[in-house]
């Protein structure tokens, strides 16, 4: 790993913590009745249950993660399932090129195909070493780190593959489309 200084993008000051940043209430989770919907521009829409998406093969990732807001986390270690996983499961269609992540609540947010299919992007439920806490995500939530952290949804329920962008809810509101925190995309007009 580089040194610090580095590894922290501009603007960005190292926490020791990890904040919780989102809107609405922590939505509850009853694993008998959750499902994971896959849908767009799929040869196979899925519905999977908790139990068949815990089932699925896993992988670790460490990585840092960057908020928008200024805070950065380094040495994170997430461990969940990679996008390309569901992509062999679900079947992308070639048109299909970007992520639509469907949250709890009606939180969306869009990433390029390309970007979730990094090897580090993943629906990561634990961080170093336990279970994610309902506040950060549970039982599933998105981690892509290279792009500022509201990309990463948390408590996802669907994952649309699009053939055409469609601006999720902070990117709606002025973020970003893209949010890329080493060149410092976080407005719109950035
Ligand atoms: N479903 C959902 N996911 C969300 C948000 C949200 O409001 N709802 N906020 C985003 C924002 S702005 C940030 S910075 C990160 C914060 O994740 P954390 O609370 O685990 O640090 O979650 C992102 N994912
Ligand atoms: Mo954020």
């Amino acid at each position: 790993m580089p040194p610090v200084r580095e590894r922290v993008p501009p603007g960005q000051t190292v926490t020791d913590g990890w904040p919780v940043l989102h809107e609405g209430p922590v939505p509850s989770f009853d694993p008998a009745t959750w499902t994971l919907r896959v849908f767009g521009e799929v040869e196979r829409p899925l519905v999977l249950t908790y139990e068949e998406f815990r089932q699925l093969p896993t992988r670790q990732v460490h990585c840092d993660i960057h908020c928008v807001t200024h805070w950065s986390k380094l040495d994170n270690v997430f461990e969940g399932v990679s996008f390309s996983e569901i992509v062999r499961l679900a079947g992308v269609k070639p048109e299909a090129r970007y992520v639509i992540l469907h949250a709890e609540n009606d939180y969306t947010t869009n990433v390029p195909l390309e970007d979730c299919l990094q090897e580090h992007s993943l629906l990561a439920f634990r961080h170093n070493g336990a279970d994610l806490t309902p506040e950060h995500g549970w039982p599933v939530r998105a981690v892509i780190p290279h792009l500022y952290f509201w990309k990463s949804a948390k408590w996802v329920r669907g994952i649309e593959f699009s053939s055409v962008d469609k601006p999720g809810f902070w990117e709606q509101r002025g973020y970003h489309n893209y949010g890329d925190p080493w060149r410092e995309q976080r407005f719109w007009f950035d």
